[in-house]
């Protein structure tokens, strides 16, 4: 049975950026599950789903949080899971505040962060991820690339025909 993808965020005002990691994995028929959980507010609830997602049959966490963006870092620490970092531009400091708190994990305690609002490549790479031991997903995802390549070409030739 294929491994589910977990995303947790810190706060519902991250909604409007993670949904489109939601998006993403729906569109793929990835089985998704979305959580509000924070690392400093509801620090247990957090902690308990981490150390439980594996037996609970997820691959792999996203976390998205915003500010002193503690989340994936605290998931981290409570699994072996990969877990994937999405910083929220949620404050006056623009995201790098949560960019550098997610990012600056210490030895042994990896997060693999995204851009700052970077849901859509968070919930690509989790795929990936998956797709490991998932051959029909990572068809799925050679396809995309395949079409990325073709859209941006198309686009090449397009700017020739205009310049010329
Ligand atoms: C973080 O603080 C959340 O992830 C969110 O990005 C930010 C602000 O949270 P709210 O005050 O909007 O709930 O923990």
């Amino acid at each position: 049975m294929s491994k589910k993808i977990a995303i947790i965020m810190g706060s519902d005002s991250d909604l409007p950026v993670v949904q489109k990691a939601i998006d993403k994995l729906k569109a793929f028929g990835v089985e998704t599950e979305a959580h509000v959980f924070s690392a400093h507010r509801t620090p247990a609830a957090a902690a308990a789903f981490a150390a439980s997602a594996k037996e609970n049959g997820f691959g792999v966490l996203i976390a998205a949080a915003g500010k002193a963006a503690h989340l994936a870092g605290a998931l981290a620490a409570q699994t072996t899971l990969p877990v994937i970092g999405i910083p929220i531009k949620s404050s006056t400091l623009d995201g790098l505040d949560a960019l550098l708190s997610t990012v600056q994990m210490p030895s042994g305690m990896p997060v693999a962060t995204v851009a700052i609002d970077g849901a859509e490549n968070a919930a690509i790479l989790a795929m990936q991820m998956l797709a490991l031991s998932d051959d029909a997903l990572a068809e799925k995802l050679d396809t995309m690339r395949r079409e990325m390549t073709e859209a941006v070409l198309k686009k090449d030739a397009a700017l020739q025909s205009q310049l010329s």
